[in-house]
């Protein structure tokens, strides 16, 4: 479906269950039901539009070190890695190592994949897979981000945290702070930028600055066993503004996109997840991403990122490899 075909927030259909605005069968094509969600948005067209975003060639990295989350939230298993020295193997002479890793998916820079997250209230994924029934399904599995190509397009940078820095706004990354859409409103207009159907929108919240900057014991205070951390606010304002945008997905530098804990009603991993099938990026290392914007005074790009490519199963999310060219 073309962005152009989209339906407008308030003419979305309600989900019958949980009275909310839903995507569902939106995207369904000759009778199958659809498995992407809103990646249909990064057309050929809108990938190659977005390709003129390069100017210079210059990349930089947006997948934190898989080894910095030591002790992650809600005891996530944190890196397990493990190297296998192939001298110490029977019968092979080869100088030669191996890595072995071990994590929970969800602790480091990822996707959060369809198959994440279910509406609270009913329990009902994307496309209307119940939580009993998706692991039996083979439905909405990380995979099918890959089998489209991966996700790649135009990406956007709304730095809240330079933003609120030169305002001199202050504000506390380990509390529930919320960034408002005025507030994303007023960063676009500051950066002049002009968001376009199908961009993804990255929002830089100062969650991970805060970690870098923090000892051990402080991270463990207020992540491993935290409850409150800066997102952007879940709303009615919000849901009408991303939907209305139609962003192709969603990305922060913080555990949830969203602020911690989520209003209730407006979850908004209930709403982009299971009732749309947006994308939600997490703990994306944003720091390198807002310098290079700053120092251009440029801040959208062609954005590429490679899902974990594992065929649905018991996978909840996909680590991503993602690169920006902002110049
Ligand atoms: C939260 O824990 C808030 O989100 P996720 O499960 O996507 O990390």
């Amino acid at each position: 479906m073309h962005t152009t075909d989209l339906p407008t927030y308030q003419n979305l259909p309600t989900e019958d269950q949980s009275g909310y605005k839903c995507s569902w069968g939106l995207f369904d094509k000759d009778g199958v039901k659809d498995e992407v969600g809103t990646v249909n948005l990064l057309t050929p067209e809108v990938v190659a539009e977005a390709a003129k975003e390069v100017k210079l060639g210059k990349s930089v990295s947006l997948n934190w070190g898989l080894e910095k989350m030591h002790k992650p939230f809600g005891a996530r298993l944190a890196l397990n890695h493990k190297f296998i020295d192939w001298r110490q193997k029977e019968g092979f002479d080869f100088y030669c190592y191996d890595d072995e890793v071990n994590v929970n998916t969800q602790s480091g820079s990822q996707w959060d994949g369809l198959r994440h997250w279910g509406h609270s209230k009913t329990g009902l994924y994307y496309n209307g897979v119940h939580h009993d029934k998706l692991l039996q399904s083979g439905h909405l599995g990380i995979e099918q981000w890959s089998k489209r190509g991966g996700i790649v397009g135009r990406g956007v940078l709304l730095d809240y945290c330079h933003w609120a820095e030169k305002a001199k706004i202050e504000f506390n990354p380990m509390s529930g702070h919320k960034i408002t859409i005025a507030d994303l409103e007023a960063i676009a207009k500051d950066e002049a930028v002009t968001l376009q159907p199908g961009d993804i929108l990255v929002v830089r919240t100062g969650f991970l600055k805060w970690y870098e900057e923090h000892s051990e014991e402080l991270r463990e205070k207020y992540i491993t066993n935290g409850k409150a951390w800066i997102g952007v606010e879940g709303s009615e304002r919000t849901l009408e503004w991303l939907w209305n945008n139609h962003f192709a997905a969603v990305v922060g530098d913080n555990i949830g996109f969203e602020v911690w804990p989520p209003t209730a009603g407006y979850s908004l991993h209930d709403h982009l997840l299971s009732l749309w099938g947006m994308p939600i990026g997490e703990l994306w290392d944003l720091e390198g991403l807002s310098e290079q914007c700053g120092k251009q005074n440029r801040w959208s790009f062609f954005l590429t990122s490679a899902p974990l490519n594992v065929t649905g199963g018991y996978l909840k999310a996909a680590l991503v490899d993602a690169n920006a060219t902002p110049y």
